[in-house]
């Protein structure tokens, strides 16, 4: 065993060996001290016994996965209800009585879109390059003025984003919203596993290689902040992902829906067309709703359609919901609600005996909890459908599709048509797609009506980029 002076180091080191994990020491003897210092620091942070708890329960040869029980297309209030519209007011006082929460999940790692900083540092906006931060800003100072008051905004990071979050909103002067309603939060990591030895990887000579615990880290940040959540009069939690700037915040009509139903958990749902999109869909399984990823549906399922040819299976998830602060974080003494993980697996570039190994196929694993995973729990959940053109076109990958492209696209599809039906002339190509650059701020209208307020105060250029701020 190798020698540490500190008695506390000491008992981590011996915990280490117990359980197997002694690899972690393999090159300890060519480690100068400030690098052995940091690992030691790292392996701090493992909880080992948690760590051996999830090997036994996912990767032991005896644990498998049980499989998901017949699943059937669940009820949803769709577009055409008329509840939507009716439930709007209702909604807009839970905002003006304060009651409502927003929560954007940003932890995520984005590598698939190539952006260095934090993915809501991506420069979406068509013509001033604004970001996706600036938008939900934006769009959460508009509502703010509508209620008259301030709405909370819980941003989770992860360890790898936080300071390069908190330093961005910093930079911008919180894009005009008040800082202390603005609370940005680092989700918990887990270290990543070598997916065949189950031995904890490490990312560089003084590092072990952590990942985020997945966006169901959020429910447990919410857990913890339960108590400062209630005394600021918070119930509802309005939670939405960085990665759709189309994404409404704190909708008026989906709190509203969600009020009226008496729901512990919403969500918004966009009908799926293409069987093989890659959104996870809602199902009913047993008396339970559940989101079921693309990839766990079968092949059938995917394609089954109903009389009038409509995917059966096409609730799509856009991961916008409304969830009850008691329902997540009782204040009885049965706990809060615990999560299932996941393993992902993915290949990894990783540091191990003194070397560094590289891998094209899945070497590693780690482990995620996924926000709606409480749906099942949830005896009352409700979903409802949203227009797929008007709230869903995320930026996941750098080219192709859900693209900064295609969402630059769906955005500027949105405003041209608002400028139209405010009577101003576009010409529009054959996927109705404005031969103009526009780009209006949510600080000028959120939508047709309110543009066509503003428009009374702003002149519109006859010629070259519209850009309305
Ligand atoms: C997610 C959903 C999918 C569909 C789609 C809609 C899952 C597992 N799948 O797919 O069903 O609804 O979104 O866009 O959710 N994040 C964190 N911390 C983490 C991991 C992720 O905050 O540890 C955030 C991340 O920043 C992003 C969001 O969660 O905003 C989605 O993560 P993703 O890109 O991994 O999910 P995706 O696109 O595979």
């Amino acid at each position: 065993m190798i020698q540490v002076e500190d008695p506390t180091d000491q008992a981590m080191v011996a915990k280490i060996h117990e359980a197997g994990q002694e690899h972690l020491f393999d090159d300890w003897d060519q480690l100068d001290s400030a690098t052995r210092h940091s690992l030691l620091e790292d392996l701090h942070r493992i909880d080992l016994g948690f760590i051996q708890q999830l090997i036994r329960d996912h990767l032991d040869a005896s644990a498998s996965e049980a499989p998901i029980a017949a699943p059937t297309p669940p009820d949803w209030i769709p577009l055409s209800d008329p509840r939507h519209s009716a439930a709007r007011q209702r909604g807009l006082e839970a905002l003006q009585r304060g009651e409502v929460a927003v929560m954007m999940v940003a932890g995520g790692v984005g590598t698939r879109l190539g952006h260095p900083g934090p993915k809501g540092s991506f420069p979406i906006l068509p013509i001033s390059g604004g970001t996706l931060f600036q938008i939900f800003a934006e769009s959460l100072l508009r509502l703010q003025k509508k209620v008259g008051r301030p709405i909370h905004w819980i941003i989770m990071t992860s360890p790898t984003n936080h300071s390069e979050t908190v330093q961005y909103f910093k930079q911008h002067d919180y894009h005009g919203l008040t800082p202390s309603e603005v609370t940005i939060v680092p989700q918990e990591q887990l270290p990543v596993l070598d997916a065949r030895r189950q031995k904890i990887l490490r990312s560089g000579p003084g590092q072990v290689m952590f990942s985020p615990d997945g966006h169901g880290g959020s429910i447990r940040l919410l857990q913890k902040k339960s108590a400062e959540l209630r005394q600021r009069g918070i119930q509802h939690i309005y939670t939405h992902q960085v990665d759709n700037p189309l994404a409404r915040m704190a909708d008026p009509e989906l709190v509203g829906l969600h009020i009226e139903q008496d729901s512990r958990f919403t969500s918004k749902a966009v009908a799926k067309t293409d069987p093989d999109e890659k959104v996870g869909v809602f199902c009913n399984v047993g008396d339970h709703l559940r989101v079921i990823e693309y990839s766990e549906l079968g092949k059938e399922d995917r394609h089954l359609t109903d009389a009038d040819g409509s995917l059966s299976f096409r609730a799509g998830n856009i991961a916008t919901h409304v969830i009850e602060l008691d329902f997540i974080a009782p204040e009885s003494t049965t706990g809060p609600l615990q999560l299932p993980f996941h393993v992902a697996r993915k290949a990894v570039r990783h540091w191990h005996g003194g070397d560094w190994h590289e891998s094209t196929s899945p070497n590693s694993v780690r482990f995620e909890t996924f926000i709606f995973d409480v749906l099942p729990m949830a005896n009352r959940g409700l979903i409802v459908e949203a227009d797929r053109e008007q709230e869903f076109a995320p930026v996941k990958n750098g080219e192709g599709s859900d693209s900064p492209a295609t969402s630059r696209a769906a955005l500027q599809r949105i405003w041209a048509s608002w400028l139209m039906q405010c009577g101003i002339p576009l010409e529009l190509d054959a996927s109705l797609h404005p031969l103009r650059p526009i780009e209006i701020s949510p600080l000028v209208a959120s939508d047709a009506a309110e543009l066509k307020q503003a428009l009374e105060k702003i002149e519109i250029p006859t010629e070259g980029p519209i850009l309305l701020r």
